[in-house]
């Protein structure tokens, strides 16, 4: 048997007596077994159209012998029998019922992600959960429901916006930051795609990145802070650049300024196709050659970034793809890895910054 949390939320109609229908449906399922039921709590709407009413929050924690794709299309035959409609992404329902665990399995298939990609920073889910299941592990982070909401609970979080450059992470972080009240702290140089070779030039551009994090001035901000850019980018990108060793005392020095630094508690992890990273790493190219034929940026902290006008796209996705393991993956994740991370799709990047946005609002 396998131990499956579902949430559960309401918006439209009698809340409260669909909430409870739809668990009395799933008591009485073949396959499953009810163990326990959260109280529902009001929570303001998250995303989504404006003007929509508070809805009920609530988890419930079942087991059954169903494999997790029937599991899922159980919830919708519960959804369906309560007249779940379906006119827009995040528009108001009068049932929504999400697996968000399945044991510790990972499954990543187009009609269903477990864990749920967006439960990692949603305290309307977090704490019912925590009421009823918050031993239960994350299987892409190695911690368990409880440890997401107490991350999500510091009083001054801060949210790394974290992407190859064509990403569109600074943009995005600057929306947020705008949206939600917060602090934005820029990185002081690009993310290079290439520097000169030899390690000195990276273990320079991490100091410099370093140091709007440093703990020591650090000015926490009522409303959090985000920022643009996660140094642990830097190895990412770096992986190409340096022989082993180097890449080795690069990890080190990452891991020495980590105990220094103020460590992101969320990223945003920005992932876009190819052709999208192409179109916009060649804008900012010709924007560039408009002002200079060196495609060279001195910075204020005098560190010289050439962000490379060739540098190629199959570079950026394999940065891209290592950046998602480093993030996510059971076996690549970094040990500096934020506990919460959600993937945000960035070809278009009003979505994403409303998904980004969505994703922020949400740990309030
Ligand atoms: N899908 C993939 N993975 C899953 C999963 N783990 N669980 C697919 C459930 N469904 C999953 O879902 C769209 C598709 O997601 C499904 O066809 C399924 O194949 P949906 O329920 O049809 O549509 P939706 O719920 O509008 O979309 P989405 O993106 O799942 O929304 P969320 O993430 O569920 O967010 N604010 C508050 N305060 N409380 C809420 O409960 N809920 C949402 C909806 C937004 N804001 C909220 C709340
Ligand atoms: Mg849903």
């Amino acid at each position: 048997m396998a131990r499956c949390l579902i949430g559960c939320g309401s918006n439209l109609g009698k809340r409260r007596e669909q909430l409870d229908r739809a668990v009395e449906l799933l008591r009485f399922m073949p396959g499953v077994a009810l163990v326990a039921v959260s109280r529902f709590r009001e929570t303001r709407p998250v995303g989504g159209p404006v003007g929509q009413d508070a809805y009920l929050n609530g988890a419930c924690l079942i087991e059954t012998d169903l494999p997790p794709e029937d599991v899922l299309g159980m919830l919708a035959a519960v959804e369906n029998t309560l007249h779940r409609e379906r006119l827009e992404r995040w528009g108001e329902r009068t049932i929504d019922l999400d697996l968000l665990l399945y044991e510790d399995l990972v499954v990543e298939t187009a009609e269903l992600t477990v864990p749920h990609p967006r439960m990692a920073t949603r305290r309307f889910v977090l704490e019912p959960s925590v009421e009823i299941a918050g031993d239960l592990t994350i299987p892409t982070a190695s911690c368990t429901v409880r440890d997401l909401l107490d991350n999500i609970s510091v009083s001054h979080p801060l949210v790394a916006v974290v992407g190859v450059p064509g990403s569109g992470a600074h943009e995005v972080a600057e929306a947020v930051a705008d949206a939600t009240l917060s602090r934005l702290v820029r990185a002081p140089v690009p993310l290079p795609a290439a520097l000169p070779p030899g390690s000195a030039a990276w273990s320079q551009t991490l100091s410099s990145w370093a140091r709007p994090l440093a703990a020591a001035g650090w000015h926490d901000e009522p409303h959090g802070a985000i920022a643009d850019f996660w140094l642990d980018s830097l190895a990412v990108a770096a992986a190409d650049e340096l022989p082993r060793e180097s890449l080795a005392r690069l990890e080190a020095e990452l891991d020495a300024v980590a105990r220094t630094t103020i460590q992101p508690h969320v990223a945003i992890l920005l992932v876009a196709d190819a052709a999208t990273l192409e179109e916009r790493v060649a804008f900012s190219c010709r924007q560039a050659d408009r002002w200079s034929n060196v495609f060279a940026d001195v910075t204020r902290s005098g560190v010289a970034v050439c962000t490379a006008p060739d540098v190629a796209v199959a570079t950026l996705m394999r940065m891209q793809e290592r950046l998602v393991e480093r993030l996510r993956s059971r076996e690549a994740r970094s040990p500096r890895a934020p506990k919460a991370v959600v993937v945000v799709p960035a070809d278009d990047l009003g979505r994403a910054t409303a998904e980004a946005t969505a994703a922020v609002e949400a740990m309030l």
